[in-house]
C-alpha cells in the first residue's frame, strides 16, 4: 500500500476539542484514491466525528478487509490501532479483537463487494451476535479496486459504464442488518456531511452492533447515466426520514430545531440522539415498520436515508457471553488456567 505522510503544519491556531486535540490529530496519510471518490468524504466524516466526540485516537481500533474502501483506514486516525485483514474477513478479525480486549472502540470499514459478496456470511454473524462495533460499508455498487465489476448491491436494471445491464437482484445490507438484529442502523450518502457525521457519532456512542450503509460514488467506474450509485442519481432520489444531532452526556442541549418536531433518544452511556422528523411519520424504534417502509420506498426507486432504527437499550456480545471486563493480555496465569481439577471436571462433563 502506498503511504504518503502529510507535511507537518503549524497547529497553534487550529481549534482544539475538550481533550486538547486538533482535527489533524485524527487524520492519517494523504489519500491515494481517485480525486472525487466518495470514500475520501467518508474518511473526512470519521475524522470530524472522532474530533467532535473527544475520542482519544489510541483508544480506537480500525479494521478493514480489501478494496479501495478498505484502504481508507490508512487515511484517518493515524494514531489508532489498525488491521487491514483479508477480503471479506474483517468482521471475524474484529470480533476476535473485541473479545480479547473490550476496552477499545471498534470501527470496521468495508465495501459492498467486501461485505455483500465474499464477506456476506461474516457480515451476517457480526450483526446477529451484536458485536459492539461501528460497521461502515462504503457502498458504490461496484468492485472499484478490481476495475468496476457489478457488486452484489448493484440494482437490477442499472447499467455499467459500457452500457451492460445488471440482471441480478441486489442485496440490501440495511434490510439484512435489520432482520439480523443490529441495534443501530442507518443509511447515508458520502456527499451529505451534515447527515453523515452525526450518524457516525451516534454509532460510535452506541452499545451493540451499529451498521451504516453509506452510498459512496465511484467516480471512475460508476458515476455515469444509468448507474443508481452516481452523485446525480443519489441526490435526486435521496429521501431522508430524519436528521440527528448527538449530544454528549451532561452537555447542554443546544439546537436550532423547533422544539415540537424533536424526539430524544437516550443511549446507554447517557449520550442523547436528538431526532428531527423530516416530512414522513417515521418511527426509528420500530424495527418491523422500518423494514416495511424501506421495502416500499425502494420499490418506488427511492433511497431512504437517516437513522433508520435504534434500540437504545440493546446489549452486546460480551453481555451474552458473560466475559471478563479486563483485556485478556492483562490476566495472570491463575485467572487464565483454572487448574487440573477444574479442567478434568469440564472434560468429564462433556463425555
Ligand atoms: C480472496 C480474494 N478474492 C478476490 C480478491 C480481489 N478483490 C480485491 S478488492 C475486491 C472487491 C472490492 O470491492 P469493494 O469491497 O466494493 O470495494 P471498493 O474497491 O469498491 O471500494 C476484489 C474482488 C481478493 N483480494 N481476495
Ligand atoms: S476506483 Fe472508484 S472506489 Fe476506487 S478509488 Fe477510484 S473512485 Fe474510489
Amino acid at each position: 500500500m502506498t503511504y504518503l505522510p502529510k507535511p507537518a503544519l503549524l497547529r497553534a491556531k487550529q481549534p482544539r476539542n475538550a481533550i486538547g486535540h486538533t482535527r489533524r490529530d485524527y487524520e492519517g496519510a494523504v489519500s491515494t484514491l481517485c480525486a472525487g471518490c466518495g470514500h475520501d468524504s467518508i474518511s473526512a466524516a470519521i475524522v470530524q466525528a472522532c474530533f467532535d466526540l473527544d475520542i482519544e485516537p489510541h483508544r480506537v481500533a480500525k479494521l478493514s478487509g480489501i478494496g479501495c474502501s478498505s484502504k481508507t483506514p490508512d487515511y484517518f486516525l493515524g494514531n489508532s490501532h489498525g488491521f487491514n485483514s483479508v477480503h471479506g474477513r474483517m468482521p471475524s478479525v474484529l470480533t476476535g479483537a473485541a473479545l480479547a480486549n473490550r476496552s477499545l472502540l471498534y470501527l470496521g470499514v468495508s465495501g459492498d463487494g467486501d461485505s455483500a459478496s465474499i464477506g456476506l456470511g461474516q457480515f451476517a454473524h457480526a450483526m446477529r451476535r451484536g458485536v459492539n462495533m461501528t460497521y461502515l460499508v462504503e457502498n458504490n455498487g461496484v468492485y472499484g479496486l478490481t476495475k468496476g465489476q457489478f457488486s452484489a448491491t448493484a440494482d437490477k436494471g442499472s447499467a455499467n459504464r459500457r452500457g451492460v445491464v445488471n440482471a441480478d437482484n441486489p442485496i440490501d445490507l440495511v434490510a439484512l442488518a435489520l432482520q439480523l438484529g443490529a441495534s443501530y442502523v442507518g443509511r447515508s450518502f458520502s456527499g451529505d456531511k451534515e447527515q453523515l457525521v452525526p450518524l457516525i457519532k451516534g454509532a460510535l456512542r452506541h452499545r451493540g452492533a451499529a451498521f451504516i450503509d453509506i452510498i459512496s460514488p465511484c467516480v471512475t467506474f460508476n458515476n455515469h447515466t444509468g448507474s443508481t450509485r452516481s452523485y446525480d442519481f443519489v441526490r435526486e432520489h435521496n429521501e431522508a426520514v430524519n436528521r440527528i444531532e448527538v449530544m454528549l452526556p451532561h452537555a447542554p442541549i443546544e439546537t436550532s430545531y423547533p422544539p415540537g418536531g424533536l424526539r430524544r433518544v437516550v443511549q446507554h452511556d447517557g449520550s442523547v440522539l436528538l431526532l428531527r422528523k423530516l416530512g414522513v411519520d417515521y418511527d426509528p424504534t420500530d424495527r418491523i415498520a422500518a423494514m416495511n417502509y424501506l421495502q416500499e420506498r425502494h420499490a418506488l426507486g427511492e433511497i431512504v436515508t437517516g437513522l433508520l432504527y435504534v434500540d437504545p437499550g440493546a446489549d452486546e456480545l460480551h453481555a451474552h457471553l458473560n466475559t471478563i471486563e479486563r483485556p485478556l493480555n492483562q490476566l495472570g496465569e491463575a485467572e487464565l488456567c483454572p487448574g487440573t481439577q477444574a479442567l478434568q471436571a469440564i472434560n468429564q462433563s462433556l463425555r
